[in-house]
């Protein structure tokens, strides 16, 4: 035992004492904690300054009542949350969420991951995370534009351009950035730097609707090529059929691969010639439709309840982008059976521990998602920085610099877990480079 290890244990006895009810943040606490010991090998100054005590516990976490009225009349009243990480580096930034199994457990995990993402982005933005347990489902305009005008009611005490900038995550897309954004506008003016992923036309960037789902295939494009294979004539298994992997299964096709499934909370389809991309867009963009019913509009799809991950197929790649963890040891076991020999996530923490062992132990190539999927939080950095310029750049730029940024932060990851005898392992190296970063900043800071 090291000084190091010791410390590394200390922390993690402590956050498990401190917030046993939190099991999804137990776990990407843990899924970090076991790749960080080198670095505080190193630097025997970051125990001293006790850095992983401030970065287990958010800076702020706030908790709010939602009240809204309901078609029917009725007032209903869900649950407000945003939990401000960390600001060593720049605001806060991150998405909000809504879906009915929200609470400050999954807030705090995705808030965290969001740290040492947006530190691997290589842009001044610290982490945060907000969201309700309302569920977007069969409400209507009305009924989710009045919910987000009472959540931002409340959220626009707390965010500000320089302070905390908020946008999308499950099930908030452009719709409700819009409705938020109205909200602030009438209560604080008109400042455009509130919120990204907004609309065209009142200060949004082009490219950050596709900047997750494209930004994950230049990660997993990256990470083939480092191991001398390419996307072109693969076939992949994508889970989720949100803005994720919408632009994922676009951009995967368009670099020659073909991506053979989709999915929602009730099933999957499975399509051998691909999946038609205008066609999921129709269902899902435009009619807010289900998996069940892409099949019905496209003859060559075959519609299974149940998971994909339990589908017996044979693909290369596997893709998983709809939330967090729907791979299990098993299901893990599964993807390896079906031959594929890379892991890529476009969603945040797809993969249980149990998962992420079984494919290291089985030589998977693993992109673990505060690295693969942080293309959405970089295109919202430069919206940001469109917004402080008063200007926006055309979509060919703004790919561009995701391409440049996703490349670059696969590099830094390979540079890292090199720098710390840990080659190949991108989970060790992502964790490892976007700490460095933040701890730097936090050291320069002062105690
Ligand atoms: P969306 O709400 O657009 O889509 C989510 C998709 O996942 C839906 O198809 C949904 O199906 C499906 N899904 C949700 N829960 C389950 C479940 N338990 N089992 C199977 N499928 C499920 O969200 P996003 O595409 O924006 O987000 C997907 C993931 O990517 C999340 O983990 C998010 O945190 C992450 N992410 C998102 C970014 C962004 O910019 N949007 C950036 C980086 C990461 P259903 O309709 O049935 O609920
Ligand atoms: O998980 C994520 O990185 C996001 N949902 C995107 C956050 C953002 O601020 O664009």
């Amino acid at each position: 035992m090291t000084q190091a290890s010791d410390y590394i244990n200390a922390v993690a006895a402590t956050v498990k004492q401190r917030d046993p009810n939190q099991p999804e943040f137990q776990e990407a606490v843990g899924n970090f904690l076991k790749t960080i010991t080198p670095v505080f090998e190193k630097h025997p100054e970051y125990i001293k300054a006790n850095l992983l005590a401030r970065l287990t516990e958010p800076e702020r976490a706030l908790q709010f009542q939602v009240p809204w009225q309901d078609d029917s009349g009725k007032m209903q009243v869900n649950r407000g949350f945003r939990v401000q990480f960390n600001s060593a580096i720049g605001p806060y930034k991150g998405g909000l969420r809504f879906h009915p199994s929200v609470n400050l457990s999954i807030i705090k995990f995705l808030g965290f991951e969001q740290t040492f993402k947006n530190s691997l982005t290589g842009l001044p933005i610290g982490g945060g995370k907000g969201g309700s347990d309302f569920n977007p489902k069969g409400k209507s305009d009305a009924e989710i534009m009045r919910f987000c005008q009472s959540f931002m009611l409340e959220l626009s005490k707390y965010i500000g351009p320089d302070m905390d900038v908020p946008a999308g995550d499950m099930g908030v897309g452009g719709r409700e950035i819009g409705y938020l954004y109205g909200m602030y506008k009438r209560l604080k003016g008109s400042q455009n730097g509130i919120l990204t992923g907004k609309g065209l036309t009142y200060g949004g960037s082009l490219a950050r609707t596709e900047a997750t789902g494209y930004g994950l295939l230049y990660y997993t494009s990256a990470m083939l090529k480092e191991n001398g294979k390419e996307l072109a004539g693969k076939k992949i298994v994508v889970s989720g059929a949100g803005n994720v992997a919408i632009y994922a299964i676009q951009k995967a096709q368009e670099l020659g691969a073909t991506v053979i499934t989709a999915s929602d909370s009730n099933g999957y389809v499975v399509d051998p010639n691909g999946i038609d991309v205008p066609k999921l867009q129709q269902i899902k963009e435009v009619q807010r439709g289900r998996m069940k019913d892409y099949a019905a509009i496209v003859p060559t799809a075959e519609y299974h309840e149940g998971s994909v991950w339990d589908a017996d197929l044979q693909y290369d790649i596997a893709l998983p982008c709809a939330t967090q963890n729907e791979i299990d040891g098993k299901r893990a076991a599964g993807i390896i059976k079906a031959g594929a020999f890379a892991v890529a996530e476009g969603a945040n923490m797809p993969s249980n521990p149990e998962a992420i062992a079984a494919y290291q132990d089985a030589g998977v190539l693993y992109g673990p998602a505060k690295a693969a999927n942080a293309g959405g939080v970089a295109v919202s950095a430069l919206e940001m920085g469109q917004n402080s310029r008063r200007n926006s750049d055309s979509f060919a730029t703004v790919d561009g610099e995701l391409k440049d940024i996703m490349e670059t932060l696969f590099a830094n990851s390979v540079a890292a877990a090199d720098e710390y005898g840990v080659s190949g392992d991108y989970l060790a190296g992502a964790n490892i480079a976007g700490f460095s970063k933040v701890a730097e900043a936090m050291m320069a800071q002062g105690w």
